[in-house]
This record gives C-alpha cells, structure tokens and sequence, in this order.
C-alpha cells in the first residue's frame, strides 16, 4: 500500500508545472541500492531540526535527518571550561548565547524565546547600560559617545526606512551613518562605540554592510519582538531546547532516521528527486532534500552538487555573507574587574576591533563568582586570531587587560579556550550578513529550491538572517512547502507557504545599455564598438 501510494504521488509531483515531467519510474531504476526516504534533511541544526518537526506535525514521518557533528544543535555549541568551586567544570556556549528579542503582550513572540521558556532555560536579560569604557591607559569615560550614537542612529533609522519605502538605491552601512551625521574615523574611542553598536551584531564592518537590510533586519527582530537580549547561561547547554524539540518526534538519538557522525559529500538533484552521497560511500534517495548547510559551507564547496548549482543560485552564494565572531574565554583565580558590570569597552589605539568587548560572567545573574571573562572579536580579527596559537592569543588578550588595568597585578589565566569557527569544516564561519548589492530578489534566489533541492538555514532568512530564529522560520517555511507538494496538492499556488519557490534569472541591474553615454560621462558609444576597434 505505502509503495503505490508513494509512486502516485512521483507521478503527480514530476508533472508540475515548470517541471520537464520525466516519467517517474525512471527515479525507479536509477538508484536500487540507495536507502529511500521521502525528504532527505541535511544538518540537524535549528532549520533541520524544525523541518523535520514541521513535517512530523503535517503526519510526513518518512524522513532521515543526516550531520557529520556527534550532536544535535549545530552552531548551537557548547563546551566545558575551567573549574567551579567544586571542582567540575562550567558550561560555555562557543556559538549562538542570546535569544534576540522576546515578545511583548499582545505582540508576536519569538519561537526560540517560546522554546527558552518551555525548557526553562537559566537566562539572563543582558543590560547594555552596565558597561565601563577603556582605552589604551586605562579607565577612561566615553560613555557620551554612545549616546551620540543613538541620536545619529535614529536618524540613519528613518533614512533607511525611507530606502526602502521609497525603493531608493540602498547604500552601505558606512555612508548611511555618514549622511546622518555619524563620522567616527578621526577617534578612536568612536570607532570602538561603532564596533559595539554595528559590528558587534553583524560580524562586519559597516563598509561591507547594507544599510538598508542591516537596519530592516535590526528592526524586524528588536522592534517587532522586543529590544530584550537574553543571554543563555544554562550548564546544561543551550541546544537543550533543540535536542528537547527533536525529541518530540524521534523515539530516541538512536531513532534510525537520525544519523549522527554522518558526511554528506555530494547532491544529485533533479525534477524528479535527490540523491545524497555520503562519505561511507553509500547512498540515500529521496523525493526532496533540504540543504541546511550553512553559507560558508556552500561558499567552499564541501558539497558536490550535481549538476553544478546554475549560475542564479551560485551568484547569490557567493555574494551574501559568512561573517565569524569568536569568544575567547578566559578563567582567573579571582575578579579582578568589577564584579557588578556586564561588560567593558576597550578601544585600542591602532586597531578597530582589537578585542574590544569584554564580557564578565562572574557577575551576578550569570555564572556568578566563576571568575569567568571573554573577549569578542569578529570579521578580520577573527580571522587573524583564528589562524595564530592559542599562546599568541592569550598574550595579546593579557597584554590587553594590562592597558585596561594598569594598577592590576593580572593574574595567571587558569583556564583558556575559543573556537576556530572560520575553519569549521562544517561551518565556516559563525552567521551571515547582508552586504551592500545584494537586492531582496537576489537573496530570495539564496532561498529558492533548484529542482527537487530547497535551501533552508539562518542565512536563507531576508527578514532575521544570522539569528536562531531565521533559522526556526526558514526550516518550518521550507517542510511546509514539501508538505504541499507531497501531499498531492496537483496544482500548488505558489504562496507563502506552499509549492515550489520563486527565483529571479536573470536579474537586471538599473542601467540600460542605451544610458552608457557621453551625458553620463561615458562617451565611448558602447562596449561592442570598443572592443571591435581593437
Ligand atoms: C559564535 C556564534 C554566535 C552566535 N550568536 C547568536 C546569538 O546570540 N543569537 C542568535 O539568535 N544566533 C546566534 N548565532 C547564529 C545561530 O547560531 C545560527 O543562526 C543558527 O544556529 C543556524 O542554524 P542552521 O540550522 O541554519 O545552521 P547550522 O546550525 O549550521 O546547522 C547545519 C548543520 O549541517 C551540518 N553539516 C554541515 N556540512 C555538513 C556535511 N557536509 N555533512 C553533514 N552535515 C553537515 C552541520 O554540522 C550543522 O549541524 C551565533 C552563531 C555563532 C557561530
Ligand atoms: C529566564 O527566562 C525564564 C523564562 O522562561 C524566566 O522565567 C527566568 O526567570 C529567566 N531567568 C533565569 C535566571 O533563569
Ligand atoms: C509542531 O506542533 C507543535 C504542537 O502543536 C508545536 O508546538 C510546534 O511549534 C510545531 N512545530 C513547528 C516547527 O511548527
Ligand atoms: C561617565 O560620564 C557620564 C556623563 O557623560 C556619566 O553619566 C557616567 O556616570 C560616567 N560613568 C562613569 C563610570 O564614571
Ligand atoms: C526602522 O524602525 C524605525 C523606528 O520604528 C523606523 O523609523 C524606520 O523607518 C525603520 N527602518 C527600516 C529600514 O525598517
Ligand atoms: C539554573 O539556575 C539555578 C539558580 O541559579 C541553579 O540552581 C540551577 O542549577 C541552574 N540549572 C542549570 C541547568 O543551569
Ligand atoms: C551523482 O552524479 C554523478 C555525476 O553525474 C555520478 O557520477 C554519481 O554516480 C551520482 N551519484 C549517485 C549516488 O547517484
Ligand atoms: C593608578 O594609580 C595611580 C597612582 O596610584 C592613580 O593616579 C591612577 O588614577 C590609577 N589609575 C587607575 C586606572 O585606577
Ligand atoms: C591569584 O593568583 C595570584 C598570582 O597569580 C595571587 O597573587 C593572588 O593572591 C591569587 N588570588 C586569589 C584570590 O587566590
Ligand atoms: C497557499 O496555497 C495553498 C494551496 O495550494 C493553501 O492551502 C494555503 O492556504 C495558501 N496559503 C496562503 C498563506 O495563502
């Protein structure tokens, strides 16, 4: 029964419009020996584990969810550091810690905040006001600089609001705070408040960022949820409510149609179905693919698509960005800074970005008396820190604290850690960020299936790419769609949530050939005739 009622629905889904409507047992004969499943799931992070859920919900059980990691959760990563008073160890998050914007009465609420609630996880709202600013001779006050960023910033607000309302060409990030006034460059305790309040979040800095999107994005999390930050300092991890929401479906993490510890090396894709090769050198056939892999995974080509990704899809891989944000954690034998502040500004004489952000968790509502600092740093910083030994880091970051705290013995460190997420093979890279030329039909071909293959992770988010609930969204739009289509929906709308997904090829830019003229500044008549002059 199972068998003929999957070979209708082969029938029905290779004849959609738009698809080449192959006969199906053609997908019959080609793979005999792969293992069957109607949706295959790459990655067991948040947009595959929602996935599946989805399809769990909609009665779809007939899926395998596959990850080279040991663990469920993905970026949501934690390890054991140092020691507590009794001798074992603290739990730290190397990836995603806050829950970003919760929800307000009445309003919409964050799933992940709905999830942080339902497993109860030990959090605290991180206050942004309860922070000492540093520079290269110690202490030194510049707080009245981030209050002129915020004047400045709610300026630059209303004016990429108006980009976008207005459809105006969108500028980068740098310019927009310029024209609203916004010019740190001359000062470097500026450059360390602009770090704190744009890099901190995008993992870029603001010449590499869209002005637009960066601030849509901003809004649609904080204004639309709530402005709270909840830090997860839970020691039983963060991916408690990944794991938690997986076990709602699957039996057990021996459940068969979850396979751990497993490489996905190459994708076979058509209208017809997917073939997912794993590294054992064995197969699995299914009727969709959900590609959770993150961007950097899909920039460096880990994967083998088959055929190539075309041309529209390859484009927008290539230009949205991974950026990397990495946490050097650092455990002292005492606390030396001030117990009641959150965090602490360094800005450093020659280098933006140079450690800046410190971040105590001995402080009460945290980890409290575990003596426990990290600094941050991302984009070229992490790259740097990442290639070097963790020796060199440790003197850097205690060279650091000396400028910070000049009348402080600092120290023996006791305990020392970060993660290398630039050089993850799995993920390279910690969460995306929209960079300047990339319009929202350009993102959109990031989302958008090619065939039988859909995409889903935080990066495939236009409204909350490189947050835990762009990754929630994006996993649970995706499985609905599958589900439209797999439950013989013959002539799918293609809508919100149902049927395959739109893409744009090509995509034209807003120059017509006939403007490259001499009123334009451009009086070589064309590139045609300048090439034929040759
Ligand atoms: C350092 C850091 C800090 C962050 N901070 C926050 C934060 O505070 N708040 C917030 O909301 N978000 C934060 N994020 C972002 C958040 O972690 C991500 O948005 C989210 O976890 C992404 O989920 P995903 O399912 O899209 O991708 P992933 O979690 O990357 O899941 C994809 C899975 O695919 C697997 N995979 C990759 N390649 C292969 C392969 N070839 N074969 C088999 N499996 C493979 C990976 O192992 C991974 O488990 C942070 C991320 C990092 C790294
Ligand atoms: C964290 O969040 C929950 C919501 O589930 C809240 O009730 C709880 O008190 C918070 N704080 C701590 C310290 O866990
Ligand atoms: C699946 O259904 C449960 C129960 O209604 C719900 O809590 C959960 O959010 C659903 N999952 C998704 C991804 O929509
Ligand atoms: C820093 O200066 C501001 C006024 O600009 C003041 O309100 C604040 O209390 C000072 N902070 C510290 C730590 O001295
Ligand atoms: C962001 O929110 C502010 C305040 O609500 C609004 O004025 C502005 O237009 C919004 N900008 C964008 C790009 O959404
Ligand atoms: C959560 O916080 C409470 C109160 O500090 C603590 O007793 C408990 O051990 C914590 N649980 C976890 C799992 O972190
Ligand atoms: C995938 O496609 C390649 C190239 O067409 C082929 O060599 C390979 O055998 C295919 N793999 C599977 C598992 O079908
Ligand atoms: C360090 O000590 C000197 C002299 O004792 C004092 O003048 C200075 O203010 C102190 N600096 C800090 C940052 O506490
Ligand atoms: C911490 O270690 C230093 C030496 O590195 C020592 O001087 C100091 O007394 C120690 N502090 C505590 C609280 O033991
Ligand atoms: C999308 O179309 C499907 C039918 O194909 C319909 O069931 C669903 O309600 C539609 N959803 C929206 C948001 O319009």
């Amino acid at each position: 029964m199972r068998l003929l009622a999957a070979q209708y629905l082969l029938v029905a889904i290779a004849c959609l419009p738009g698809s080449s409507c192959a006969p199906a047992s053609d997908q019959a004969k080609s793979s005999s020996n792969c293992r069957r499943t109607q949706v295959a799931i790459l990655g067991a992070g948040v947009a595959g584990i929602t996935a599946a859920q989805t399809l769990s919900n909609a009665s779809i059980t007939d899926f395998l969810i596959i990850d080279r990691n040991d663990y469920i959760g993905g970026r949501v990563k934690h390890t054991t550091f140092g020691n507590n008073h009794q001798g074992s160890p603290y739990v730290v998050e190397l990836g995603a810690n806050w829950i970003q914007g919760l929800g307000s009465a009445g309003g919409p609420e964050n799933p992940i905040w709905t999830m942080g609630k339902k497993y109860g996880l030990n959090n605290t709202s991180s206050n942004y006001d309860s922070i000492l600013t540093y520079d290269e001779t110690g202490e030194k006050n510049y707080t009245h600089l981030l209050d002129e960023w915020a004047d400045k910033y709610e300026v630059a607000e209303d004016n990429a609001g108006r980009i976008l309302s207005e459809n105006l060409q969108d500028t980068n990030a740098r310019a927009g705070f310029s024209l609203a006034g916004w010019k740190p460059r001359k000062n470097m305790h500026a450059q360390a408040v602009e770090w704190w309040s744009w890099d901190w979040e995008t993992a870029y800095p603001p010449e590499a960022s869209s002005f637009e999107f960066g601030i849509a994005g901003s809004n649609l999390t904080f204004n639309q949820f709530s402005d709270q930050n909840n830090f997860v300092w839970d020691q039983r991890g963060f991916n408690t409510f990944v794991i938690g929401e997986a076990s709602t479906f699957l039996s057990s993490t021996h459940d068969p149609r979850l396979l751990l510890d497993t490489v996905v090396r190459g994708v076979n894709y058509s209208d017809h179905g997917v073939t997912v090769e794993l590294e054992d050198g064995s197969c699995i056939e299914a009727d969709h693919a959900i590609c959770t892999f993150s961007l950097g995974v899909l920039q460096n080509e880990v994967v083998n698509f088959q055929p190539r990704l075309p041309l529209w899809k390859r484009e927008a891989i290539e230009l949205f960005q991974m950026g990397t944000y990495t946490k050097v954690f650092m455990q002292f034998n005492e606390t030396f800074w001030d117990p009641n502040t959150q965090y602490f500004l360094y800005a450093d004489p020659t280098t933006r970005g140079y450690y800046p952000v410190w971040q105590s968790l001995s402080t009460p509502g945290f980890l409290e008396g575990s003596n426990i600092i990290f600094a941050t740093v991302v984009g070229s910083e992490s790259y740097r820190i990442e290639q070097q030994s963790d020796q060199k880091t440790k003197d850097e970051c205690l060279a650091v604290l000396k400028a910070m705290f000049p009348n402080i013995t600092i120290p023996e460190v006791e305990a020392f850690t970060y993660p290398r997420w630039s050089q993850e093979e799995w993920a390279f890279g910690s969460y995306s960020n929209w960079p300047t030329g990339m319009t929202l039909e350009k993102h959109q071909n990031l989302r958008a299936n090619v065939n039988r293959l859909w995409f889903a992770g935080e990066a495939t988010s236009a409204e909350y790419f490189g947050f835990l609930h762009g990754a929630w969204f994006e996993g649970q739009n995706v499985a609905m769609r599958i589900t439209s289509l797999l439950k013989g929906d013959k002539n799918p709308n293609r809508n919100a949530t149902s049927g395959f997904m739109k893409h744009y090829d090509p995509l034209h830019g807003t120059t017509s050939i006939k403007e490259y003229n001499l009123e334009n500044g451009w009086p070589v008549s064309s590139f045609l005739d300048y090439a034929a002059n040759e």
